[in-house]
């Protein structure tokens, strides 16, 4: 069963320092997917703990937090047919060595610490990280994607028996 959901993804400060922001959201557009909330913005450190929580502790958490925050990243909401996971499947693991060639990490990326890019990775961290970087006034899904045009003209030739 597919379902449309949203999701939440970032340009990482890696991936715009090295001005591949376009390319990026390129992969996402090409797929289909519908853009419904888009954003430049600094991480505060206040933020970047709230987005990491679940690795407070870790070894890697005070690098982590220092990376996220280490200049902008571009935040988006990512609407689409099983966004979640088809989105992290477009993403690549989190080790750009272990991705896939043709994901975005295996493409752009070299080490896990700097992977470019970040997907929820369930309906509910969607939720939570949307919450955490956007406003729902921020949210503009009141537009019709060519995909859904032309499913809607589709729907309305065949009625019409053209
Ligand atoms: P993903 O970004 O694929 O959801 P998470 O949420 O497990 O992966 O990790 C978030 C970020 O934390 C990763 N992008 C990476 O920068 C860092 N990270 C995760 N695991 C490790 C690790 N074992 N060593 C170093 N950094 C890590």
């Amino acid at each position: 069963m597919t379902s449309e959901e949203r999701t939440f993804v970032a340009i990482k400060p890696d991936g715009v320092k090295r001005g591949i922001i376009g390319k990026i959201i390129e992969r996402f557009e090409d797929k289909g997917f519908k853009i419904v909330g888009m954003k430049l913005l600094q991480v505060t450190d206040e933020l970047a703990a709230k987005h990491y929580e679940e690795h407070l502790g870790k070894p890697f958490y005070n690098r982590l937090i220092y990376y996220i925050t280490s200049g902008p990243i571009v935040a988006m909401v990512i609407e689409g047919y099983n966004a979640v996971e088809s989105v992290r499947h477009t993403v690549g693991k989190t080790s750009p060595m272990e991705a896939d060639v043709g994901t975005i990490r295996a493409d752009f990326a070299q080490i896990m610490q700097y992977n470019v890019v970040h997907a929820s990775d369930s309906v509910e961290s969607a939720n939570r990280e949307i919450g955490i970087y956007f406003k729902p006034e921020e949210i503009y899904d009141n537009w019709q994607s060519m995909s859904e045009i032309i499913a809607y003209d589709e729907e309305r030739y065949t009625k019409q028996g053209l």
